[in-house]
């Protein structure tokens, strides 16, 4: 699962990417349409209490993919390299400036909701023609043999490209899981969950400041349409906190009356929009997260740990993460019952600790 952060030229993309993902990059680039990709780990306070339990020697999170593909423009929409990082992301963080500062060049003053609309209307386009190709191709060939399968695909081309004309996202569209499957292969950028990510600058009440950003900068209605959502965050203040010690970090959110770093909350939102939840599997050996689609069947989840674990599955025995910590110990949890044998078909919640029984 990757996600592509877009922004207008020099938001706070880069920097973003470089706290999110921990990767020093190299100052210059060659080639400023370079994609970086990394990986973020994703914070989990059950896990890390799971661990303070099984104390194992190895605590594995799960992880999110970024790509940091570059300012976001009609122009780069017209590259074939940077249209193709961006189509094959699974959703979008799009970094909005809303940080006042003189130095940093930006498109007229800062206004976060025109910049949104620019780059919504930026994806629109570049779909639009991808449509139009597309339904010229459909066309001719209907015209030389019928088809059922064509003519429902020219239909729900006509339906997106009247939605588009509207100036409304892919991603609003209603369809069904058909539709989905005949759309798969198009990788509309309009069509990808979206997080707009909201780049404020320091300010004393940071915490107060980051709570009511959204709602400040007027990004409400939009952070609630469908597969859309919105977070704040302090790119400065979260590059200071990348370089401290756990301790030193923890010291310095409390003094801007913050509970947890911005950056959290956003690997947290990214992973929850692409639909993703996390299972358990606990030991002395290692304490791990696996992420798995939100409705998930036991058997696909064994899966995800190995092959084999699908292939010979019995039976996942099942507990909840603090169901778990309330018993202290498997064996325990065991003894009072709590611990669930759930066959194949058991939809894997999100938090689950799971044992796998298999056969093989
Ligand atoms: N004041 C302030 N400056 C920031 C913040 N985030 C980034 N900057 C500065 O803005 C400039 C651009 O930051 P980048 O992270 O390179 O932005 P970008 O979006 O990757 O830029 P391009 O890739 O060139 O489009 C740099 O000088 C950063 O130091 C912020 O939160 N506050
Ligand atoms: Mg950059």
């Amino acid at each position: 699962m990757k996600t592509g952060i877009i922004g207008l030229p020099q938001v706070g993309k880069t920097s973003l990417f470089r706290i999110l993902t921990k990767t020093h990059l190299a100052v210059s680039h060659a080639n400023p349409r370079e994609a970086h990709v990394g990986v973020a780990k994703v914070p989990d306070e059950r896990l890390d209490r799971l661990a303070d339990l099984f104390h194992p020697k190895k605590l594995t999170h799960a992880a999110v993919d970024y790509v940091d593909v570059g300012a976001i423009g009609e122009e780069a929409l017209k590259e074939s390299s940077y249209l193709a990082h961006l189509r094959n992301v699974d959703a979008l963080a799009h970094v909005v400036r809303a940080f006042e500062e003189e130095s940093i060049p930006h498109v007229g003053p800062v206004d976060p909701v025109r910049d949104i609309k620019n780059v919504e209307v930026d994806l629109m386009v570049s779909d639009l023609g991808q449509i139009e190709k597309r339904l010229e191709r459909v066309g001719k060939d209907l015209k030389k043999m019928r088809s059922a399968e064509l003519e429902k695909e020219a239909e729900l081309l006509e339906r997106a490209q009247a939605h588009l004309e509207r100036e409304r996202p892919l991603r609003e569209l209603e369809m069904t899981p058909e539709d989905k499957k005949r759309f798969r292969g198009f990788m509309f950028l309009s069509e990808k969950p979206i997080l707009f990510v909201l780049n404020i600058g320091e300010s004393a009440e940071l915490g107060k400041d980051l709570e009511g950003a959204i709602a400040k900068n007027g990004l409400s209605d939009v952070a609630a349409l469908p597969n859309a959502g919105a977070t704040a965050i302090c790119g400065k203040v979260e590059a200071e906190l990348s370089e401290m010690s756990d301790s030193d970090a923890a010291e310095f959110l409390s003094s801007y009356g913050l509970k947890e770093s911005g950056l959290h909350r956003l690997v947290r939102t990214t992973y929850a929009l692409l639909g993703l939840i996390s299972f358990f599997t606990v030991g002395e050996d290692e304490c791990r997260a696996w992420t798995i689609p939100r409705h998930t069947r036991a058997v696909e989840a064994a899966g995800a740990i190995h092959s084999d674990l699908e292939k010979h599955f019995i039976r996942a025995e099942t507990i909840r993460w603090d169901q778990l910590l309330d018993a202290g110990s498997e064996a325990n949890a065991r003894a009072r019952g709590i611990l669930r044998l759930e066959g194949k078909d058991y939809i894997v919640e999100d938090g689950d600790v799971l044992h796998i029984r298999h056969s093989g």
